[in-house]
């Protein structure tokens, strides 16, 4: 029997809101950077007509699907949804992606051959040598850099960028995280990712990605989701840290919005 490289049938998955100044040019790049990926891009019926524009390329374009929801729900809910769609149509790798071209396509062949090279999930870093984020201002690179630091010492992951956003997963990972257990919805999205994939012990790479402004379009990042992602971050924290006072660090479901309520899962977390 012949191996399957994750390479093999890469699937993309591209939420999108309001992003028809970018999408066009996103679909293209990556046609060129990775020929054999097909794309799914989901929409939450984005006023400004991204939906149709993505429409007009199917046409022509097989490896491009496009789904549309019918209201913004948020940037994890549409990653679990394309996630799902992904596995249900044989990819041998899943990766997400911003539409903005904040993420440069060229650098997918980077994280597949992580992937290839042994990693169940290999992350686009912007902090590692070789990782930058020219233009970001100030106060984004302060919520940033903080936010990683912060998800570090809380939650004792392994990796230098946990709130990135352009990543690639072994099908198998996905399977063994269990999105319906997965709940936020902004960089908590990216945090909670990492927190499980390290619970399982997997392997995690990361590959030094150069992350540009968006040139085109509005961000979609608000207060609630950097509380969002505090709030998640400091009740997985404090699980943890109730875990390993009993000497148990393994063996426990995070915190998820459809279990139970916070102050249940503490209390059963002190207990062990
Ligand atoms: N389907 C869907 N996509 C979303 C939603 N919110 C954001 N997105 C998309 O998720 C990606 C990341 O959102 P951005 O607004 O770029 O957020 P960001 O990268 O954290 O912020 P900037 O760096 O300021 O661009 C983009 O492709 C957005 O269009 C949502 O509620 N639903
Ligand atoms: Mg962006």
């Amino acid at each position: 029997m012949t191996d399957i490289r994750p390479s093999q049938k890469p699937f993309i998955v591209i939420p999108t809101y309001n992003e028809a100044g970018n999408i066009v040019g996103a679909l293209n790049r990556i046609r060129l950077a990775v020929p054999n990926a097909r794309v799914i891009v989901v929409d939450d019926s984005s006023p400004d007509g991204t939906a149709d524009l993505v429409k007009a390329l199917v046409v022509d374009d097989e490896y491009i699907d496009i789904r549309v929801r019918p209201a913004k729900s948020g940037l994890g809910s549409a990653y679990r949804f394309g996630f799902k769609l992904a596995r249900e149509s044989g990819a041998t790798a899943v990766i997400e992606m911003d539409a903005d071209l904040s993420h440069e396509p060229e650098a997918l062949p980077e994280l597949l051959n992580a992937l290839d090279d042994g990693a169940e999930m290999a992350i686009g870093s912007r902090y590692i040598p070789g990782g930058e984020s020219p233009g970001l201002s100030p106060s984004r690179l302060a919520l940033s850099m903080g936010g990683n630091i912060y998800a570090r010492i809380a939650l004792g992951i392994p990796v230098k960028d946990a709130t990135s956003g352009f990543r690639a997963y072994r099908p198998s990972l996905l399977d063994s995280i269990d999105l319906d257990t997965v709940s936020a919805d902004g960089y908590g999205f990216q945090i909670e990712m990492v927190f499980r994939a390290t619970l399982l012990g997997a392997k995690i790479a990361e590959r030094p990605i150069i992350f540009n402004q968006r040139t085109e379009g509005v961000s979609k990042m608000s207060r609630m989701i950097v509380i969002e992602a505090i709030s998640l971050c400091s009740v997985w924290g404090l699980q943890r840290r109730f875990r390993q006072l009993r000497g148990n660090d393994t063996d426990f479901v995070p915190y998820h919005k459809g279990n139970k309520s916070v102050v249940r899962t503490l209390v059963s977390s002190i207990k062990g």
